[in-house]
């Protein structure tokens, strides 16, 4: 087996995944409007462990952006273990991501909420008949996240695509829930275009530490960036909100450093004096956004649902270092793919 054979596979067809993904997510689109989440609770939370947090982070911002709900994110041992300090009163909504849909601390989350009766459970998850697929009252499999390597490539971009869409629809705007339809094109054009730039970037050994810098509904992906980058790679890695990035980390910068900046839109300006500074002080700029940007979408989709082409060139990054230092990306040190306590 060639090293990183799957995990090149699996990055290279996220957009076939997205497409079948909204295919499933169209299936199911009026069960997921029936449970009316704006009328019927005081709040939504999302949950999963590692990748599948970050998504959650992800996925709590936009839904609150787009539907003006009250929406966090929790990791799920946080949920389980510290309920006190994560849930308050009212009815909640609570939505549980993974991709295996049997990692143990989600799977207690799930059962102690609904043990407290706090509310509903929808569950998103690859692979069909795994305890997570019968407990919610909505149970959405999309089984072409599925995947053979550890670190969660398409599998993330399509369960986060899944968060997406359900948010859409519960904010009724069914016109962005159609506008999704466009992203597995522009995924194509991403990858396509840039699969070169995020090899030399991969490449290049003089490059020491990584940072992702992104804001708002962005920070998730800057999470999970983070993470490939240290799962695949073993490299330091660290995601920041963008204007946090001055208070402290900004004295890491060095001309070893890459600063990859999931640039917004809405906050272009602010967000690219930061990486002004990270040049000034000899640091390496990497601009990802829709336009104007090192990596350009030029997607034509709205602001709000484009997020997830801000991660195929980040993961390519991750994946390609990951061979240059002799790693396999198929299987990250000291990981395994799912994990189950005792
Ligand atoms: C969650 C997870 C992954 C991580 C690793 C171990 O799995 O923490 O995010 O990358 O593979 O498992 P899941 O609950 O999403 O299956």
């Amino acid at each position: 087996m060639e090293k990183g054979q799957y995990t090149r596979t699996e990055i290279f067809s996220q957009p076939e995944a997205w497409s079948a993904a909204l295919e499933v997510l169209t299936e199911n689109r009026r069960a997921a409007l029936d449970l009316q989440p704006a009328r019927r609770y005081s709040q939504i939370i999302y949950t999963g462990c590692g990748s599948t947090y970050y998504l959650a982070l992800a996925a709590a911002a936009l839904t609150q952006e787009l539907t003006g709900l009250p929406a966090r994110a929790f990791p799920a041992s946080e949920l389980w273990l510290s309920p006190r300090s994560s849930y308050v009163d009212g009815k909640t909504l609570l939505v549980a991501v993974s991709r295996s849909g049997e990692t143990t601390e989600t799977l207690r989350a799930c059962e102690a909420f609904l043990a407290g009766k706090r509310g509903e459970l929808v569950t998103l998850f690859c692979y069909g008949g795994m305890p997570l697929a019968k407990m919610g009252a909505l149970n959405i499999v999309l089984p072409s996240g599925q995947e053979q390597s550890v670190a969660q490539t398409r599998a993330f971009s399509t369960l986060y695509l899944g968060t997406a869409a359900l948010a859409c629809l519960w904010a009724g705007r069914e016109d962005l829930f159609a506008s999704l339809s466009k992203l597995p094109e522009a995924g194509r054009r991403l990858l396509k275009n840039y699969a070169l730039l995020a090899a030399e970037l991969g490449r290049d050994a003089s490059i020491d530490r990584f940072y992702w810098l992104g804001s708002g509904p962005r920070y998730g992906q800057a999470g999970e960036l983070s993470l490939k980058m240290k799962e695949m790679s073993l490299s330091h890695s660290e995601p920041f909100h963008f204007m946090e990035f001055r208070h402290g980390p900004k004295s890491m910068v060095t001309p070893s450093a890459l600063v990859v900046g999931l640039r917004s839109s809405v906050n272009a300006a602010q967000e690219s004096a930061v990486l002004a500074d990270v040049k000034a002080l000899g640091g390496r700029v990497l601009t990802v956004g829709e336009e104007q940007a090192d990596v350009q979408f030029e997607s034509g989709v709205g602001e709000a649902i484009r997020n997830v082409l801000y991660l195929p060139v980040g993961q390519l990054i991750a994946f390609e270092r990951s061979l240059s230092k002799g790693l396999n990306p198929d299987q990250p040190n000291n990981l395994d793919s799912v994990v189950k306590l005792s």
